[in-house]
């Protein structure tokens, strides 16, 4: 017999104007997403709200009390992470993204300084952001992250040719390249790169990340290996030095870096 006990009568009696007038606003929305830790939120609001001035203040006052890698990824990153939100559900458009990225990058250049790295090197490697590709903010932080480490980072910049990256490759030999890429654009940069690094004689990983890059993507053309978050690059690199090629990172990587 026909029976109304199961049935969700939301989607048929819900009207879509009450739902849009109750449902909360990006910006509420966006709030939540702040670190609870009040140190951790007073750095990211710098960012969230473009404080150019209060964000040097803001890293000070946290440096007293905290680790700078926590920071960067948990305070700095936390608040692009929302301004990213917020650009994407149309609050924020592109000044506010340049400006709370400077904000950021004032904020990383005080906390970097007190990474601390040791002065012999592990090892070095080579990072760029692709070809046509001017962002860079994540291929910064990774660079930060492999520095704290102990590895030396020649850092190409933004919208690097495809042939130069290479050229650099064979120049170097380094442990591995690490390429970024936010742009479905630009990311076929990456086995552009693998196809003369291995034409040239090189068997070394080519790390495809940033936003525009997969997993399934970084793995589907010799050379290539992935790294989500800059995170996971020293745990990565280390099993580079280990001894670990290209193969065996892919085959591993969810135990490397930790399932995530
Ligand atoms: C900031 C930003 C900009 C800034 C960049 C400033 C800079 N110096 O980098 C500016 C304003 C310049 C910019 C410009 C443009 N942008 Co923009 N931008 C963004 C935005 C909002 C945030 C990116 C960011 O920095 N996030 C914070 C960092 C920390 O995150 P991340 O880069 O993803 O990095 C993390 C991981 O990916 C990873 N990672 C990244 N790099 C590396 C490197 C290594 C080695 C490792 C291990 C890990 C790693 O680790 C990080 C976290 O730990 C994104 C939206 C988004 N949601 O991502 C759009 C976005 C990337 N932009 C986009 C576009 C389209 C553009 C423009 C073309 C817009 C335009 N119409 O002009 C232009 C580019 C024009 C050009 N060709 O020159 C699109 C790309 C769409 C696509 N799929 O192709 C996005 C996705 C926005 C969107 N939803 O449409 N942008």
């Amino acid at each position: 017999m026909f029976s109304t006990k199961d049935m969700d009568f939301s989607k048929i009696l819900t009207r879509y104007d009450i739902q849009l007038q109750n449902a909360e606003s990006p910006q509420e929305a966006a709030k939540k997403m702040l670190p609870a830790d009040p140190v951790l939120k007073e750095v990211a609001e710098a960012v969230l709200y473009m404080k150019f001035k209060d964000v040097g203040p803001a890293v000070t006052k946290a440096l007293a009390s905290k680790d700078p890698l926590v920071i960067i990824n948990d305070g700095l990153v936390a608040g692009m992470d929302i301004v990213a939100k917020l650009y994407a559900d149309h609050v924020y458009y592109l000044p506010e993204i340049m400006m709370a990225a400077k904000t950021m990058e004032i904020g990383i250049a005080i906390a970097e300084k007190k990474v601390p790295g040791g002065r012999s090197t592990k090892g070095t490697v080579v990072m760029h952001a692709a070809e046509g590709d001017p962002h860079d903010i994540g291929k910064n932080i990774a660079a930060v992250m492999m520095r704290a480490a102990g590895y030396t980072v020649i850092d190409m910049g933004r919208d690097v040719p495809v042939k130069d990256a290479v050229a650099k490759a064979i120049e170097v030999k380094p442990l591995f390249m690490s390429g970024t890429a936010l742009m479905t654009t630009t990311m076929s940069a990456f086995p552009a790169e693998a196809k003369l690094m291995k034409e040239a004689g090189l068997d070394i990983p080519l790390m495809g990340c940033g936003g525009a890059v997969n997993r399934e993507f970084a793995n589907s053309y010799d050379l290539g290996i992935y790294s989500k978050k800059a995170p996971q690059t020293p745990l990565i690199a280390q099993k580079i030095l280990d001894g670990y090629d290209w193969k065996k990172v892919r085959e591993d990587w969810d135990s490397i870096v930790g399932g995530s």
